[in-house]
């Protein structure tokens, strides 16, 4: 049997040939394969999608070849691995970022040229794989990257949405929503798994039988929904480590709904099978909003049931069934606690499947689970009522109050009989809606908690989860956020990226962000600012097409391009932006022919989404539009000012905006921003930050000095005090008369903006916008007077970047692969 397996790899070995080769010609030939045979155009008649499509299946192609190498080497080496749960990953676009980090983008480039095509208008026809939100959903893409290039053994684990992210499309000023079928030109990124698919339960009754004299519960479901697997594979920079990103996708069973196929209602059973489909369908677009919808509850256990399975199938594959060893073969991550039904599934699997026994079984998750929480605020926490929990998973509702009595059993010995603290730690909240708080499951289920940054874990531990901190101190951490400089330089700003190596003399950095601080070596050199100043320049034009592409707005390359893109939320506070461009404005208009000539011309943008139910954002946009309407239009002002809002920001449009800008903006009121990443990006591009001293802005502000960025507003604990002071509270002369400018109908809709006037009125301002709005108007003030001296500037900006090392991903998974999953590198070695 050896010799007849022996002889049939070879063969297979033989017809394979060898790995597949990087040479322009074999390159074209790939391509011309594919054009041919998997996208099914005549090689002598295709257009740039076509085109792009070839490529990205040749790209594919040797994307898997690397992806089978480190899995077979995973596989081999058994190392402890990690199960990275997000139920969101902004991916952005593939391409670009493959070939960079498989380390053939030349050779693609001059492959393409030599048969009519440019490598960048084809990387133009991809569009966003945008499977989450915000900021949370785009750092689980760079904390990706950098397990990948760390070759850290690790999975991604997320949901497959049909719709990603809305579009954002502007009509009148307002935002309209609309689908996001991405998946309607075919995505090459992935494969599906046909064969990999898990049953996952829904509803149905608990009932208790007897085995061998012991009493088990035993969950009888009423639904059977079935996952299947989707694998994207993402390859590390420099390492030939490919790890998977497995995004499931909901399908009918053939479980499905028998009763009806057996009672004779065909019609009705394959429209309910359709409606089984729907589970993974769309992504809930409110970040940091949870409204107890049953479909969002039937999301999270869905991922989280057939994620379980496969990681439970592996393990016991590679330690035999023995479930002791889980906690040296398994690291489980729960980003934030949308995954955190996964603690009730564990305990579900071992007491109930594995028979473990309660105490065991408890011992075991206990020591499995890590956690990282991204908000600040109480009140964002989510909650599962307890109805709804109980109906849908009838069995884990059990486990839960299971769960929470062992918990407040234990806690009254710790803590005496402290009511109030007992209720507030409880994991089951007993109020008029009876339900279970996920963030205190996490907590108390999670060996570590993790903060995102210093400032943040100092608030979890003062507020948010003070009672959790006094009783477990030794479990609160933070590691401060990072983003990956692969796709933040390399892939979205490459004459950086070629200036950084050139001056630094190795392209190092790219795999340790800690050498950009070499570039400090160079920072009065006069040939490295021109080039610096040069490469900005080439960003900004590009930027500046986009936005008359896209607005119709032609805008001045001698400008300051001021950036402020993020979602849109009352805490990040873009209306302290815009209110401060009235007031530039207002200025302006009240200056002779003589003092304008004085004033930095500025261009200002603003971009980001808003939740679809979230009046006061949506209105905040529609106020931009107003102003920018009235600015824009007069004459009187011509280059001086102007506002354009970006529709529809994304991660690619990211990529073409932060390199373009020379100042950005990072408003929250100072305690509301858990960490904040947009700025780290915006450093590594040299563009000079704008805000409060809120979340990573205290670690960046550490990192390159005051001296280098543009600091305003009440800190955290001014905050507190200012809050204190209610009606009381003063406010400058300029903030009323801007809000008077608004409420009197200067920028139009006059009645529709009074609500969002009221919400920063005195005695309702609890955001503080008045009581920052002077010194912000002083930051501003300073921005200007620094960009009129090119050279302070510049220096400023090279010191931006040459100070951005601590802010990679790489950092940041570092510091969570060796203090809190516990896992080493293991790389393929071919
Ligand atoms: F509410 N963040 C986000 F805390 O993008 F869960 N979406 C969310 O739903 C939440 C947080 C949540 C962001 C934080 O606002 C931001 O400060 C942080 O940098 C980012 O998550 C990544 O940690």
């Amino acid at each position: 049997a050896f010799g007849e397996r022996k002889a049939k790899a070879e063969r297979m070995f033989n017809l394979m040939d060898q790995f597949l080769k990087n040479d322009p010609i074999s390159l074209q030939k790939d391509i011309l394969y594919h054009v041919e045979y998997t996208v099914g155009r005549s090689r002598f008649s295709f257009d740039d999608f076509e085109a792009y499509q070839a490529l990205a299946h040749s790209v594919r192609d040797r994307l898997i070849e690397r992806w089978h190498d480190t899995h077979i080497y995973f596989k081999r080496t058994k190392p402890k691995r990690l199960y990275f749960l997000s139920l969101e990953f902004l991916m952005g676009r593939s391409l670009s970022n493959s070939v960079i980090n498989l380390g053939i983008q030349d050779k693609y480039a001059e492959a393409l040229n030599q048969l009519g095509f440019e490598f960048e208008v084809l990387a133009e026809q991809e569009g966003d794989a945008a499977l989450g939100n915000g900021g949370l959903a785009r750092l689980s893409a760079c904390q990706m990257d950098s397990l990948a290039t760390l070759d850290y053994p690790a999975w991604g684990y997320g949901l497959r949405y049909e719709y990603g992210l809305f579009r954002q499309i502007i009509v009148d000023g307002f935002q309209h929503e609309q689908p996001d079928y991405w998946l309607n030109f075919g995505n090459p990124w992935e494969i599906e798994r046909i064969h990999v698919t898990y049953e996952v339960k829904f509803y149905g009754t608990v009932e208790e039988v007897d085995m061998n004299g012991e009493k088990h519960k035993v969950w009888i479901p009423g639904e059977t929904v079935e996952a299947v697997a989707y694998d994207n594979p993402l390859p590390g920079y420099g390492t030939r480590n490919t790890i998977n990103l497995r995004l499931w996708a909901a399908k009918s069973s053939n479980q499905f709904d028998l009763e009806a196929y057996n009672t004779g209602d065909y019609i009705n059973s394959v429209v309910n099978r359709q409606r089984a489909e729907t589970i993974s369908n769309v992504l809930y677009p409110d970040d940091r909003s949870h409204q107890g919808k049953e479909l969002r509850l039937k999301q999270q256990y869905f991922f989280v049931s057939a994620s379980l399975q496969d990681i439970i199938r592996r393990f016991k594959e590679e330690a035999h069934n023995n479930f002791d060893e889980l906690p040296e073969k398994v690291s489980l991550h729960l980003n934030d606690t949308h995954p955190s039904l996964s603690i009730a599934e564990v305990m579900r699997v071992l007491v109930d499947e594995e028979h473990l026994g309660w105490n065991k079984a408890w011992a075991i998750v206990c020591k499995i689970f890590s956690f990282t929480t991204h908000t600040v605020v109480a009140e964002g926490l989510e909650k599962i009522p307890a109805d709804l929990l109980g109906s849908l998973l009838p069995r884990h509702l059990q486990i839960l109050y299971e769960i929470n009595s062992h918990f407040m059993e234990d806690l009254k010995k710790r803590i005496g009989l402290d009511y109030n603290r007992l209720s507030r730690m409880s994991i089951v909240e007993e109020g008029a809606v009876k339900s279970i708080r996920m963030a205190n499951l996490s907590i108390v289920c999670s060996h570590t908690v993790n903060g995102v940054s210093k400032l943040h874990l100092d608030t979890l531990k003062i507020r948010t989860f003070k009672d959790f901190y006094e009783l477990w101190p030794e479990k609160f951490q933070y590691k401060t956020n990072g983003v990956t400089q692969r796709r933040w330089i390399v892939v979205s700003n490459p004459s950086l990226c070629l200036l950084i190596s050139k001056w630094l003399g190795t392209e190092g950095w790219i795999r340790d962000a800690d050498l950009l601080i070499g570039l400090r070596d160079h920072v009065d050199n006069a040939d490295f600012h021109r080039e610096w100043k040069m490469v900005k320049k080439v960003n900004k034009m590009r930027l500046a097409e986009y936005i008359e592409t896209m607005s119709g707005v032609k805008v001045s390359l001698d400008a300051m391009f001021d950036v402020q893109v993020k979602r849109i939320h009352e805490y990040k506070r873009q209306l302290l932006n815009i209110f401060g461009i009235i007031h530039r404005y207002d200025c302006l208009k009240n200056l002779d022919k003589n003092d304008r000539r004085k004033v930095v011309p500025r261009v200002c943008i603003i971009g980001g989404k808003a939740a679809p139910g979230y009046e006061i954002a949506k209105k905040i946009i529609k106020l931009c539009h107003a102003v920018a309407e009235k600015i824009n239009n007069d004459t009187d002002i011509g280059d001086l000012l102007k506002l354009v809002f970006i529709p529809d920001y994304n991660v690619s449009v990211a990529e073409l905006v932060i390199p373009g800008a020379d100042l950005s903006q990072h408003l929250s009121t100072a305690g509301h921003e858990a960490s904040g990443t947009g700025s780290m990006k915006f450093l590594m591009n040299g563009c000079l930050l704008l805000g409060t001293a809120d979340g990573s802005m205290v670690e960046i502000i550490e990192e390159i000095g005051l001296d280098n960025l543009f600091i305003f507003g009440a800190n955290v604990q001014e905050v507190a005090e200012l809050r204190e002071q209610g009606s009381t509270l003063k406010v400058p002369l300029q903030f009323a008369r801007v809000l008077r400018m608004v409420r009197d109908g200067y920028f139009g809709h006059k009645d529709y903006f009074q609500s969002l006037c009221d919400t920063v009125e005195v005695g309702n301002d609890f955001y503080l916008l008045g009581s920052d709005f002077g010194s912000y108007l002083e930051a501003q003030a300073a921005a200007d007077k620094a960009f009129v001296e090119q050279e302070k500037w510049t220096k400023m900006s090279i010191l931006s970047v040459a100070g951005s090392g601590r802010f990679s991903s790489d950092r940041t998974i570092q510091e969570y692969a060796e203090s809190t999953w516990k896992i080493d590198p293991c790389r393929c070695p071919f």
